[in-house]
């Protein structure tokens, strides 16, 4: 398939009529200066992967902001939240990921790692195939054709050191090995998607159980949670004397296949530490607003970074590069911080970072208009600085070579909706 762009934003910069081949879902050949195959109108710009997501999340977007009778905090979210997934099924799971994925696709997201630890029955007992719930994310992904990496979520303990599990987590635990045999499958089941592991955080997987799982699929991406909430710096000091992101970074080998997500509550000396390390900071500004976490240090921070959805309770790429950018504005009173240099667009330097740090953090070949990389592809109707901070919008989208976004709607957006609605009506009901 061949296609041709009036402007594309390609590695060194932009050019003007811009041919595009592609061929299986990716890019073979880019060719500026040929007006040749399909004329798609318009300036194109790599499509930004979303880094983390939890897409059951979806179905209490908006539902959490009703204040409660004592003190609101993330503690109190999550226990919302447990309530929601509570009776869950994989028919919701799939209706629920559709729907959030049909957003992220409509905001610019062109693939998708999915933090995934929704594993179980209501009850705990793994379904007869445990990867079920993996299985029906896949759906989903195929459905609406955003790219998808899955990171099945080691979730054993409760609290720091090994305590047990609450009830409202049983739906989420596995050992070890029950743990190993879910990545096995989850690989069998989904033949094209890379999957990695992602320790839930230093709450829910010891030190002990991280090492085993990395040991037992070396080379895959690694995510994990780390110091979002002060409380849990808190904890993490008072069990082992070191903060988080300190502890972490002393007692595994981080390196360029993990993706720190959050990274909020860092001093001075582990942003450091973080940002030599060579592993991603995975931030989620909207979510981290929304939850009251803080500030990610992005001024000191010198390593990758990239976007992540989270708790998808708003879904846009240049949304969250824009809360990112504000939150540090508001921090040190000042404008465009996180551009590269004087002279140089916020809206381009956000978003060409975060797609190196994200592709990095996904393990695929995504995040440039150049052949060898998937066809993920996001068109707009303004600049990047007007897109991010302005009326700009995405107006079509091609995820792996297809168009799936055209006039800014999903082509499946009416039916994946009709049957959210469904599911949120019985979920309430
Ligand atoms: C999650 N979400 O796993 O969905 C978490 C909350 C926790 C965010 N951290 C639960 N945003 O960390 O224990
Ligand atoms: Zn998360």
């Amino acid at each position: 398939m061949r296609f041709w762009v009036d402007e594309a934003w390609l590695p060194d910069g932009w050019a003007r009529d811009v041919c595009v081949e592609v061929a299986d879902g990716a890019i073979i050949a880019v060719t500026p200066g040929l007006r040749e195959g399909t004329h798609l109108r318009g300036r194109a710009v790599p499509g930004m992967p979303n880094l983390h997501s939890h897409t059951f999340q979806r179905a209490m977007a908006g539902l959490a902001e009703v204040r409660g009778p004592d003190a609101d905090s993330f503690w109190t979210w999550r226990e919302v939240m447990y309530r929601c997934l509570a009776q869950m099924t994989p028919d919701d799971v799939e209706a629920i990921a559709a729907q959030a994925m049909v957003e992220m696709l409509e905001g610019g997201f062109t693939h998708l790692a999915e933090f995934h630890y929704l594993h179980h029955a209501p009850d705990g007992t793994p379904y007869d195939d445990p990867a079920e719930m993996a299985l029906r994310i896949g759906a989903a992904a195929d459905a609406t054709g955003i790219g998808l990496t899955m990171l099945p979520v080691l979730y054993t303990h409760g609290g720091f050191g090994g305590q047990p599990a609450a009830a409202g987590q049983r739906r989420f635990v596995n050992g070890t090995g029950a743990f190993l045999r879910l990545v096995e499958r989850t690989r069998a089941a989904l033949p094209g998607v890379t999957v990695g592991v992602a320790p839930h955080s230093l709450r829910a997987a010891t030190g002990g159980q991280i090492a085993e799982v990395l040991a037992a699929f070396p080379g895959v991406p690694v995510h994990i949670h780390v110091a979002e909430q002060v409380a849990e710096v808190e904890q993490c000091l008072a069990w082992s004397g070191q903060r988080p992101v300190e502890h972490l970074l002393a007692t595994q080998a981080v390196d360029a296949r993990w993706c720190l997500v959050h990274a909020t509550q860092m001093e001075p000396f582990e942003t450091q530490a973080l940002s030599a390390s060579g592993a991603v900071a995975g931030l989620c500004p909207i979510t981290e607003a929304n939850l009251g976490d803080g500030f990610f240090d992005a001024r000191r921070f010198a390593g990758p970074w990239g976007v992540g959805s989270d708790s998808n309770v708003e879904i846009s790429a240049p949304g969250e590069l824009r809360m990112l950018e504000y939150g540090q504005r508001l921090l040190h009173r000042a404008r465009n911080v996180m551009a590269g240099g004087e002279g140089r667009s916020t809206g381009e330097d956000l978003w060409a970072a975060a797609l190196r740090g994200v592709a990095q953090a996904c393990g695929v070949p995504v995040g440039a208009i150049a052949p060898g990389m998937r066809a993920d592809i996001a068109w707009l109707d303004a600049s990047l600085d007007a897109v991010v901070f302005a009326r700009g919008a995405v107006t079509r989208v091609m995820a792996g070579g297809r168009v799936v976004v055209e006039d800014g709607r999903h082509h499946a957006r009416d039916a994946v909706a009709a049957r959210f609605a469904r599911t949120l009506g019985r979920l309430r009901g």
